[in-house]
């Protein structure tokens, strides 16, 4: 009885209409007692009506088994769906391989802070830390400036209050650590400092610098010069080479900036991006502590003497790295911060 096949198959797509409209644990009850309630259900019904049928009942109630079980299917299946994840978790497939997972990875600045650490860790010094907000006294009194120094002018600085600033450098670690201990010192700070300036390819509101400080009696120029050039040649290679100039700072005297062949263009002058064709790129400031300094932590500047230096750790990691702009650093995309990982 072709009719009754036909029926059967209208009951399925009415079926999956209602179905697709079950949004929660009621409405799949009530489609279930729909269809398969044993009073009324409509496969109730139906299956009594195929006791009527003689001929064509085993063709018939074949295709009605086979309605029923589908929708048996289906509706465990919502249920499944509305229980949520446990239920997922029940059907997941454990035999599957799992999903790779990104590790992660030390920042590039990281690692080149960690590259000078080691040279310096060779030479028996120590690494010191401090707070990012300081005092007035420690980032500027204390080191000797003086007191309408234009480093301290609101272009520089970022004043959180009066008296409390960002650290435009690290030297006030070197303070707090001479106060509390006495010489010999032979430390290197590694850490962020802040300039209140507008980011461009060389210039960033937030920075890292390492600043390092021996002292201890009878420390010359000399101890700074061998010092620095030692850490110059393990870093830029045995090669690299290096000038020293004299220049100032209001915590050093005398006082020197320390230059290295341009790593770009070898020295060759011309028209280099990087040293601007001069053949040369400053990377150290350093100098020979001044003495107020050390008046101002209670060391006796005529019995010991020191040196200090500091450089910008992103900066140099631009010139040993061939990067051009230092917000690259920044930006974590990693295209660029993938080179870097040591996998
Ligand atoms: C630069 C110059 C320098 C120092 C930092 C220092 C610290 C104390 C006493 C004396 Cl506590 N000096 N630090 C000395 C000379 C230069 O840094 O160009 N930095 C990026």
């Amino acid at each position: 009885m072709k009719d009754f096949n036909d029926i059967i198959e209208e009951y399925r797509k009415t079926f999956d209409e209602d179905a697709s409209r079950i949004k929660d644990e009621k409405s799949l009850q009530e489609l279930r007692n729909l269809y398969l309630s044993r009073k009324r259900g409509y496969l109730t019904l139906l299956f009594e009506k195929l006791k009527t049928l003689k001929p064509e009942r085993p063709d018939v109630g074949e295709n009605l088994n086979t309605l029923k079980k589908y929708i048996q299917g289906r509706l465990q299946s919502l249920k499944e769906e509305l229980a949520g994840p446990e239920e997922t978790i029940k059907r997941a497939d454990l035999t599957l391989p799992g999903r790779k997972r990104y590790w992660g990875a030390p920042h590039p600045i990281l690692l080149f802070q960690q590259e000078i650490e080691n040279i310096f860790f060779g030479m028996g010094f120590s690494i010191e830390e401090g707070p990012d907000i300081e005092t007035d006294y420690y980032n500027f009194e204390a080191l000797n400036f003086p007191p309408h120094h234009p480093a301290r002018d609101d272009w520089d600085t970022l004043y959180i209050t009066d008296d409390l600033l960002l650290r435009t450098h690290t030297s006030p670690v070197q303070i707090r650590v001479m106060e509390k201990r006495k010489p010999p010192i032979r430390i290197i700070i590694p850490g962020k400092v802040f300039r209140k300036e507008t980011p461009d390819p060389t210039h960033l509101p937030m920075f890292y610098q390492v600043e390092g400080l021996v002292v201890d009696r009878g420390i010359t120029f000399a101890h700074l010069k061998g010092t620095l050039e030692h850490f110059l040649k393990v870093l830029f290679t045995e090669k690299i080479k290096i000038r020293f100039r004299p220049s100032f700072f209001p915590f050093t005297e005398p006082s020197a900036e320390v230059d290295i062949e341009c790593t770009v263009c070898s020295g060759k002058k011309g028209e280099c991006r990087v040293c601007g064709g001069g053949g040369w790129i400053e990377i150290l400031g350093a100098g020979m502590v001044d003495p107020q300094v050390f008046k101002n932590v209670n060391i006796d500047p005529e019995k010991y003497s020191g040196f200090a230096f500091g450089l910008g750790t992103d900066r140099t990691a631009m010139f040993a790295y061939h990067i051009p702009d230092m917000r690259f650093f920044y930006e974590n995309d990693l295209r660029f911060l993938r080179q870097f990982s040591v996998k």
